[in-house]
């Protein structure tokens, strides 16, 4: 991509890896405070961390990188360069996602803003937390209007072309986005922020919780889709075959943008204020979700497989050595692959009614996100960075980075195995989430469970020196590496995959499409959330 392109996508990344790094120092603290070795000081709360690392990793690292890598992946495949109002709008939504990104540090640092990263009421922030995510998101939206001017300008300049594929797939992620944070949106501005400022004495807390997770369940295909993109339009390249399906994968993002929203209610499975025919409704359409991850599990199988054959592998798994494992591009992809399978089936776990019953609330859940963003969504973005950012800096991937990039791998999915694993156990024993280092008062069963907690400990340190890791390589790979070209892989379409629909590319379709659905999905539950409110709560102000 051009160097103006390449600007705008590194200063997009270097912040979400600098936050990546703060929000893993948070991140071993918290493990080591649980596992009984260390006691936070009066100063620092386990909270506060707590909020500091689930902000900083789950909105700020994965945010800006999303954007940094879409702007990226659009100029790479329209012709090299955005558009000037593309790239224009690219620069206000970065800073504006800077100064709201700072405003939160600045809140969460002071301990006004204790509200962890799913910051809906009962618990008050600081009203300038509130404003701050608020500036994050508008970033991003201006930052996804830049895309779509980009997109738009190709489609003009290029009528009846099929638009190129991972052009498709970055607008697809950036829809979904704009549909999702619809919800989040309006309850930082008609709820929390007047109720922070103290304008309105009290708060309907279901209506909070229910727009909140109106947007973070597609939050997670956020996160997801623009692995997906690297998984079926660029992966093909790097194992040296072709994309196996261009309609299926457009239809797979299509899904995503469909179903991704009225799904929120399986976060809210155990609350009493929603009536159980809209649960039932949105649990239908969890299960439904998960149909485009299994057709993705299919697509990926096929790439390896055609590969695995054209280089004269046989039999049903001789493709397996055929892949390039001396790559740590496709090592942590294959990785983050791999980890997605169980992820997935703890996913679906989370979705069935009665297994919610007992996950909900319980360090289960902890351990199913940290496999599917920590892991699956999180070493795909590790493996784009080994060639995206010498791409962006005109420097070249050396053995010895690329061997350092592999034991990255390596150190995370071990980490992982220690950390994810025992909170997966624990909590299936009942062990909660979100609770500072304790045993309740000596409780034998507290008390039970602390072996697990120290293995969680021991995941956690060896994931905190597995970030360190992937920050320094960050870091070199940017100002330090040897100058030369690194290539931004795009994989082609094969021969033999069947014409794709035009149908697939009626954006004006899908998002209507997608607007009725959620309109089925939440407009009575929450138009009777208004009408009928509970007792209003003043909430816990935590500043
Ligand atoms: Fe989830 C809670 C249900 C996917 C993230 N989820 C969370 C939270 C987060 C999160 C952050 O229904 C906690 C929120 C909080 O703080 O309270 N989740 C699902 C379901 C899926 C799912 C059904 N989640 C994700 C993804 C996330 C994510 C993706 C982040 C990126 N989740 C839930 C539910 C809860 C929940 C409940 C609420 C729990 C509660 O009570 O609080 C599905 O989308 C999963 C479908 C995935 C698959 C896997 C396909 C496998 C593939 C890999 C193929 C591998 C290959 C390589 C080819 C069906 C594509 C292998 C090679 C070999 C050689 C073997």
């Amino acid at each position: 991509v051009d160097r103006k392109t390449s600007k705008l996508s590194l200063a997009y990344i270097l912040v979400a890896f600098t936050a990546f790094g703060l929000a893993a120092i948070c991140g071993v603290l918290q493990g080591m405070d649980r596992g009984g070795a260390v006691t936070m000081p009066t100063w620092l709360g386990y909270y506060q961390i707590l909020t500091a690392h689930g902000v900083l990793m789950g909105l700020v690292f994965t945010t800006f990188f999303i954007v940094g890598f879409l702007f990226a992946g659009i100029a790479r495949t329209t012709g090299g360069s955005l558009t000037p109002a593309g790239a224009r709008m690219g620069w206000i939504g970065y800073w504006l996602m800077v100064i709201g990104t700072a405003m939160d540090v600045v809140t969460i640092l002071t301990n006004n803003a204790t509200v962890l990263y799913t910051f809906y009421a009962p618990m008050k922030a600081s009203p300038y937390f509130y404003i701050g995510a608020t500036l994050l998101i508008v970033g991003s939206w201006v930052a996804g209007w830049g895309m779509f001017h980009c997109f738009q300008t190709w489609r003009k300049n290029n009528p009846g072309q099929r638009t190129p594929l991972i052009a498709f797939t970055a607008v697809a992620t950036m829809v979904l986005w704009q549909l999702a944070t619809l919800g989040v949106a309006a309850e930082a501005l008609l709820q929390l922020i007047p109720w922070s400022f103290g304008w309105v004495d009290k708060i309907n807390v279901v209506l909070s919780r229910t727009l909140f997770w109106f947007f973070g369940h597609p939050l997670v295909y956020f996160w997801l889709l623009p692995a997906y993109i690297c998984w079926y339009t660029i992966m093909p390249k790097i194992v040296g075959g072709k994309v196996f399906s261009d309609a299926i994968t457009r239809m797979v993002f299509v899904l995503f943008v469909l179903i991704s929203t009225p799904i929120g209610f399986h976060h809210q499975l155990m609350e009493p204020g929603i009536s159980e025919k809209w649960k039932f409704l949105h649990v239908g359409l969890t299960m439904a979700i998960a149909l485009p991850s299994m057709i993705t599990a299919f697509m990926l199988f096929a790439t390896f497989e055609s590969v695995g054959r054209a280089k004269g592998a046989s039999g049903l798994f001789g493709w397996f050595k055929k892949l390039p494992w001396g790559d740590a591009r496709f090592f942590s992809l294959f990785l983050a692959m791999l980890w997605f399978i169980p992820a997935g089936i703890g996913g679906i776990i989370n979705a069935s009614n009665q297994l919610n019953a007992v996950v909900h609330n319980t360090v289960w859940v902890t351990g199913h996100f940290h496999l599917t963003v920590g892991t699956a969504v999180a070493m795909t973005f590790f493996a784009i960075s080994y060639w995206l950012i010498p791409h962006l800096t005109g420097r070249k991937l050396t053995k010895t980075a690329n061997d350092i990039g592999k034991l990255q791998g390596v150190l995370w999915s071990i980490g992982m195995i220690f950390m994810s694993g025992s909170m997966h156990i624990l909590g299936l024993l009942g062990g909660p989430r979100r609770t500072a280092g304790t045993t309740y008062g000596d409780d034998p069963t507290a008390l039970s469970w602390m072996p697990l907690h120290k293995l969680t400990m021991i995941g956690g340190i060896i994931l905190f020196i597995a970030a360190v890791i992937q920050v320094s390589l960050v870091f070199y790979l940017a100002f330090k590496a040897p100058k030369g070209e690194e290539e931004f892989p795009v994989g082609e379409v094969a021969e033999e995959a069947q014409e794709t629909p035009r149908i697939l590319e009626r954006w004006k379709i899908w998002v209507t499409l997608a607007v009725v659905l959620i309109l089925i999905g939440y407009g009575i539950p929450i138009t009777d959330m208004i009408q009928n409110p509970p007792p209003g709560v003043e909430g816990i102000r935590t500043w």
